[in-house]
């Protein structure tokens, strides 16, 4: 089936197209969508245990069924995925056969810990197949709860009843993300002192932050049913005031530069995993780590573009080189320049065979004085302008440029001021 044929199942919210598209995304496919605001993106975060999945399940089954709902869950332990809570896997399996609720769970990929650019991506997914709701479980630690308030429109905060101490060190970071604080487990009798700790802790976050919307503090019990309806109230409130005030479009930037954001760590981790070779150059010592990084990603570091040497003949040359094994291109006539040109292929650079058109040519001129050999050396830049000014400001001459010629934009350094040395600087645009 072509992704065309699946965009359109998906949009008719058929679950198995939605899965596949995932899949799809996981893999590295990006599927090209135009995506117009209609899903409330609902984070819910909370220390492990304090009943996200169950409240999550709770409100799935509450939500009218002509609503599309769909259920992310960061964690792979999850007991939506099956894993250890039997009461939720029952529950997860009366809920994935309601037409109406998809639910999925993704794995944390990599260094980060964090969400995953398919997590992004599978919410792009759902919104295109007509999502009303999109709920994310995140893993309650660490990096999914900073990155959740990126891709969400409102973040549940779930807080399960806890002491006054436990609360107090709870307040940094959870405490500054929530746009509805929730007293998780509210069947249980210390959920009382919770809830007025935590009505103390959001007053005093309130004032500081100044925002239209006011931070809600809720009592519920997800396995009691206690609270949900009014939550969902409130919740559907929030993204009526979101749709009215035009803000809807914030998360939806703030998503697409997560995700951008996520993608490059992953590239990053995949690249660092494949240059094993740097790594090994760093830890003997040849380059500092920052060096490697900075070769890594193709900056800050110039690198060989060619070796340029003058012959007599090109042809001979050029035969050698092939009779050596090398890859060699056909000759090619730069009027220019004067010269004949033939480059030899090598790993991550070439040498460049040059033989003069006319004895008026300056390589001509060269092999009649130093005879046939290395005539020059490029090295390709970054900002050739920078090159330059840096060589003239050391009192080096920079001689042809800088001017555009086939590879891009070049100047040379003079021999004189290089130990003998002509030295091409290369940009190439
Ligand atoms: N008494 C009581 N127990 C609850 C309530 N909600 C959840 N629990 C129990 O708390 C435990 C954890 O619930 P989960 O919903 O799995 O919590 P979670 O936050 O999703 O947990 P992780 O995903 O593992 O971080 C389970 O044993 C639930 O039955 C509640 O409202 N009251
Ligand atoms: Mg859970």
């Amino acid at each position: 089936m072509g992704i065309d044929e699946l965009l359109e199942k998906a949009r008719n919210w058929d679950k198995s197209a939605i899965a596949k598209l995932i899949t799809m995304a996981e893999e590295g496919v990006e599927p090209q969508l135009n995506i117009h605001r209609r899903s409330h993106v609902i984070g819910i975060t909370g220390p492990p245990g304090s009943g996200k999945s169950t409240l999550i399940y709770a409100m799935a089954r509450r939500i009218p069924q002509d609503k599309r709902v769909a259920i992310l869950t960061i964690d792979p332990s999850s007991p939506f995925t099956g894993g250890s809570f039997m009461g939720n896997r029952i529950r997860m399996q009366e809920l994935t056969s309601r037409p109406n609720i998809y639910i999925r769970s993704m794995a944390t990929r990599g260094m980060r810990g964090g969400l995953n650019y398919a997590t992004v991506a599978a919410i792009n997914i759902l919104e295109y197949a007509g999502a009303d709701y999109i709920f994310i479980e995140t893993v309650g630690a660490g990096q999914s709860d900073t990155d959740v308030k990126y891709v969400a429109d409102t973040v549940l905060v779930l807080v399960p009843p806890l002491s006054g101490d436990e609360i107090q060190a709870l307040k940094s970071g959870l405490m500054e993300i929530g746009d509805i604080y929730i007293v998780s487990k509210s069947d249980n009798p210390a959920s009382e002192s919770t809830y007025r700790d935590l009505l103390a802790m959001v007053d005093m976050v309130r004032e500081v932050k100044g925002e239209a919307w006011k931070p809600v503090v809720l009592k519920v019990s997800g396995l009691y049913g206690h609270g949900v309806d009014e939550l969902l109230k409130i919740i559907d409130e929030r993204f009526n005031e979101l749709v009215k005030s035009g803000r809807l479009d914030d998360s939806l930037r703030s998503r697409r530069a997560l995700e951008m954001r996520l993608y490059a760590y992953d590239m990053l981790e995949k690249m660092l995993n494949e240059a094993k070779d740097l790594e090994l150059r760093v830890i003997n010592g040849e380059l500092t780590p920052r060096e490697a990084v900075r070769a890594l990603l193709g900056r800050g570091m110039p690198r060989l573009d060619h070796v340029a040497v003058a012959v007599k003949n090109i042809d001979e040359a050029a035969r050698k080189f092939r009779d050596l094994g090398f890859r060699v291109s056909d000759p090619v006539i730069v009027e220019g320049q004067g010269v004949k040109v033939v480059m030899v292929q090598l790993g991550n650079a070439k040498i460049e065979l040059l033989e003069p058109l006319s004895p008026e040519s300056t390589v001509a001129k060269f092999i009649e004085r130093r005879g046939e050999g290395i005539h020059h050396i490029a090295v390709e830049v970054d900002d050739i302008d920078k090159f330059i000014s840096i060589a003239k400001n050391v009192g080096l001459s920079v001689v042809g440029g800088p001017s555009r010629g086939a590879e891009g934009i070049a100047a040379f350094i003079h021999p004189k001021d290089l130990h003998g040395v002509l030295l091409e600087l290369v940009q190439h645009v």
